[in-house]
């Protein structure tokens, strides 16, 4: 039986995407790394050392820099990803989550965040749904990033949850192998091609109807 929702942040709840590719595009400039949109798009989901590894991998520069030096650049990047999650208001709640979020109360399911932000907390606050939430995963916490499950089982875990009585809901391509190796019901928002392990797929967050996922999963 359906007792709790687990979600995605960025990309799900809100579009943030557009904020940490822009800044690691900007970041990889500055390091002589011209990135293609699916190198770009690769970086979804994926925590900020890993993405920083990837940038400079793409850019045959893996050996190049320290590990200070790399710590670094990441906080670059993220001083500038937070000046505009700075900005961000309820206005940018994406169409149709808090009318997902509010009939999940009344159905009185329980709540988590699986994240791979370190900046969840404040997005959250910043978009007014904080308290919305009966559990936020600190990622800080984690062994292994998505793909690998141990996000998804944390969050189910906080919520006292079994996997079979939990829907999570993401719009990468890692989020979704997390979300089944975790052993959960995915629901994936974006390309179905990219998402094709997901076991129930909308184009974007506004075709998200809880009554037709849950019939979904219980089917
Ligand atoms: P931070 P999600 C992920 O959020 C983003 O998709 C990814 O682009 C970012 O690098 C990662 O969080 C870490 O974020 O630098 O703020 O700790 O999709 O897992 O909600
Ligand atoms: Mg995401």
């Amino acid at each position: 039986m359906l007792k709790g929702l687990i979600f995605d942040l960025d990309g799900v709840l809100t579009n943030s995407a557009i904020y940490h590719l822009g800044a690691w595009n900007n970041l990889a400039k500055e390091l002589g790394i011209s990135l293609t949109n699916q190198q770009l798009d690769s970086l979804r989901g994926i925590s900020r050392m890993d993405s920083l590894e990837l940038i400079l991998k793409y850019g045959h520069q893996e050996d190049k820099y320290s590990q200070a030096q790399k710590e670094k650049f990441a906080a670059e990047k993220n001083t500038k990803f937070v000046e505009q999650v700075e900005k961000m208001t309820p206005d940018d709640i994406l169409p149709g989550i808090m009318d997902l979020l509010n009939d999940a109360k009344e159905r009185g399911l329980s709540l988590a965040i699986a994240s791979a932000s370190k900046n969840a907390p404040i997005i959250l606050t910043k978009l007014g749904i904080m308290d919305e939430f009966d559990a936020i995963v600190d990622p800080a916490t984690l062994h292994h990033g998505k793909p690998d499950p141990e996000i998804y089982q944390r969050a189910q875990q906080l919520l006292d949850l079994g996997a079979d009585e939990v829907i999570s809901f993401e719009d990468a391509k890692a989020g979704i192998e997390s979300i089944k190796a975790a052993g959960q019901f995915a629901v994936g928002i974006g390309d179905k091609d990219l998402l094709k392990g997901a076991d129930y797929l909308v184009p974007t967050t506004k075709e998200l109807n809880l009554a037709k996922i849950e019939a979904a999963f219980n089917t």
